[in-house]
């Protein structure tokens, strides 16, 4: 089958001529879909993470951090059309601040590299996108979610930490440190991340809910890390969380852009800001 299908009908008509990619049996879509993978010494763990992407991904960004080991020449022998990015700074929200700004995709899909996620579930992600989400959050505790990585003590962590955001921001998330999130690249302009560490996640999943952005959660399972250790440090890395909770705390939260849409009919006379 080719890898690219027409659109039953009007292909004069600019609004609809663009190309479809076959997603299942059922289901196309149009907009090019780019998958970010943070990688940093993953050479090990990269065969299992290319085998799951789907072949209907526009491109892969992989952001070497600096790997001492051969995870640049594994991607590249793995998927020759990998684009490599040198991460210059460090951190993963560092590595994924530069792989997103590569990104000549749509619609970005981040996935971690060490075989903890399952990119069959992509297409659960664009799925909510292209009905209408602006983000698509990962959850491994959302119903159909789960994990086979986090030990107790994260468990906790994130819990409480979660709790906190929903307090305070008037989110109704289940899962706050996730790596595995999906959303249309527009989103950058509103949240403009400026974090280098693993607390990246959390500043997205603020700033998605402050800039009044639509976030469907989507379940998703969590395995274990396949080969090396985690380089996620539970304390350290809850403390810059919560520092970060802590810090957004200050700012307003942007209306709703349905709540806007919602009240600009009755505005005929004026303005709506
Ligand atoms: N490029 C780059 N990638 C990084 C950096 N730090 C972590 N990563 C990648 O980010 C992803 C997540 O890192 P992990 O160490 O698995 O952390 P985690 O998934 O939060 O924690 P575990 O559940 O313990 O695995 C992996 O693909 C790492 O290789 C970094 O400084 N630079
Ligand atoms: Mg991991």
């Amino acid at each position: 089958m080719s890898a690219f299908v027409r659109p039953a009908a009007g292909e004069d008509d600019p609004e609809v001529s663009g190309r479809y990619r076959p997603v299942t049996s059922q289901f196309a879509i149009a907009p090019p879909v780019s998958v970010v993978i943070p990688a940093m010494n993953e050479a090990e763990n990269l065969p299992y993470v290319f085998k799951t992407l789907p072949d209907w991904i526009h491109e892969v960004v992989l952001v070497d951090g600096n790997s001492t080991d051969d995870t640049v020449r594994v991607a590249r022998d793995l998927y020759p059309d990998v684009k490599v990015v040198e991460q210059r700074g460090k951190g993963k929200g560092d590595a994924l601040i530069t792989g997103f700004a590569a990104c000549t995709g749509e619609i970005i899909v981040m996935v971690d590299a060490d075989g903890s996620a399952d990119g069959g579930e992509i297409v659960s992600y664009v799925s909510a996108l292209v009905g209408g989400a602006d983000f698509a959050k990962g959850s491994r505790f959302a119903n159909g979610g789960g994990t086979d990585d986090m030990t107790l003590i994260r468990k906790l962590g994130n819990r409480v930490l979660c709790s906190i955001v929903n307090h305070k921001f008037g989110a109704r998330y289940t899962d706050l440190c996730y790596g595995y999130n999906a959303f249309w690249k527009h989103c950058l302009d509103a949240i403009a991340l400026d974090c280098a560490g693993f607390e990246v996640e959390t500043l997205m999943n603020i700033r998605v809910v402050k800039a009044g952005l639509r976030v469907q959660e989507i379940p998703s399972h969590e395995f274990v890390r396949i080969h090396g250790a985690s380089n996620l440090r539970a304390v350290r890395d809850g403390l810059r969380v919560l520092k970060v909770i802590l810090h957004e705390r200050g700012t307003r939260r942007a209306r709703h852009p349905r709540q806007r849409l919602a009240i600009a009919p009755a505005a005929n006379h004026g303005e709506v800001s």
